[in-house]
């Protein structure tokens, strides 16, 4: 066993088609348990130091700009392995061709050339689930 943290973000596209308590379930079913939940309007401080390592790529400002236009729903999840596990419900980036059955693949596709629109964030490991749990619950 070994029970890790993981950082998920409902991002605004999620929040304002009201689907943050579909994506919760969907974890929750999955037998991971929330640890702490709310909803935040990011900071530009905050988005640069969550997506640091994007920094200078030709998405990161739309990136950027796209997470700042409506809030975002926080919450930090438990359980064994939930890094990767969250990882494998949420899909792969592109929601247009995530798989059938994960959130992005089911609740997402590209609205036009916006990738970024793909609903939830996980932490790639446990490292960035550590450096972005204290981003959003300092
Ligand atoms: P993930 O969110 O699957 O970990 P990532 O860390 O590579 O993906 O990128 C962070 C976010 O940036 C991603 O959720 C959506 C956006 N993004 C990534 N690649 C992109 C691209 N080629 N065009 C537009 N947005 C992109
Ligand atoms: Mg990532």
């Amino acid at each position: 066993m070994s029970i890790e943290r993981t950082l998920v973000l409902v991002k605004p596209d999620g929040v304002s088609r009201n689907l943050s308590g579909a994506v919760l379930a969907r974890i929750e079913a999955k037998g991971y348990t929330l640890a702490e939940l709310k909803k935040v309007d990011a900071t530009r401080e905050q988005l640069e130091q969550h997506y640091a390592e994007h920094a200078g790529k030709p998405f990161y400002e739309p990136l950027v700009e796209f997470m700042l236009s409506g809030p975002v729903v926080a919450a930090i999840f438990e359980g064994d392995r939930v890094v990767e596990g969250f990882r494998a419900l949420a899909g792969t980036t592109d929601p247009t061709t995530a798989a059938p059955g994960t959130i992005r693949g089911d609740f997402g596709r590209d609205w036009g050339l916006k990738v970024q629109q793909n609903l939830v964030h996980g932490s790639d490991s446990v490292e960035s689930a550590e450096r972005e749990i204290g981003i959003w619950f300092a």
